[in-house]
């Protein structure tokens, strides 16, 4: 079997992916505004859940019959075995990573692929304008791309994105690099140049 390699297409691909799901209104600028409204979203949606789960009846009320049904439920389930509460809505997605739809390199691409955050806004938006539009978010993860890159064939192998990552938990940023010095800070290719 072939192994499953990442190159830059597949990079750029999957970056459009995320930035047209946040580039709520299709203007080709993805703004903190746009992020915000991605996790109010997620939240509503959440809580509607939650919500229609209490409301067996579906009759948009929760009456004190499904009410106290559900408090004996959460009494179960309030935690589950590992002591983690089961009913949290704080670990609601507030970034855009690689779309779950994605083909057999959706894993590998999650690693190596910068989710699109309001973190990563700040951090990509090098002209300080009101966001990032798909060549600023392009630019960020084709650096990240590179850093992975070990032998620089412009290739990313299972094992380069693993030595990588494993480096980059360890906080080892000069054994990330490879043979391929990049001091931090280092400028990014300009994106004119040919
Ligand atoms: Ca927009
Ligand atoms: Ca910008
Ligand atoms: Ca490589």
């Amino acid at each position: 079997m072939k192994p499953v390699t990442i190159d830059l297409d597949d990079i750029e691909k999957t970056a459009r992916e995320m930035f047209e799901a946040a580039d709520l209104n299709s203007d080709g600028m993805v703004t903190i505004a746009e992020l915000q409204d991605l996790t109010d979203r997620a939240r509503d949606q959440a809580i509607g859940e939650r919500f229609r789960s209490v409301d067996t009846n579906g009759n948009q009320l929760i009456d004190p019959a499904e009410f106290s049904a559900w408090q004996h439920s959460l009494g179960a389930l309030a935690y589950r075995d590992d002591g983690s509460r089961a009913y949290d809505v704080t670990h609601l997605p507030d970034a855009v990573g690689v779309p779950s739809s994605s083909n057999k390199k959706g894993p590998l691409l999650s690693i190596v692929m910068v989710p699109l955050s309001k973190i990563t806004l700040i951090e990509a938006n090098t002209n300080y304008d009101e966001g990032i539009d798909f060549r600023e978010f392009l630019i960020l993860q084709r650096k990240e791309f590179d850093k992975a890159d070990g032998n620089s064939d412009g290739r990313l192998t299972d094992q380069e994105i693993r030595a990588w990552a494993d480096g980059r938990r360890s906080q080892r940023p000069d054994l990330i690099a490879g043979e391929r010095p990049s001091p931090p800070g280092a400028q990014s290719r300009d994106p004119r140049a040919p």
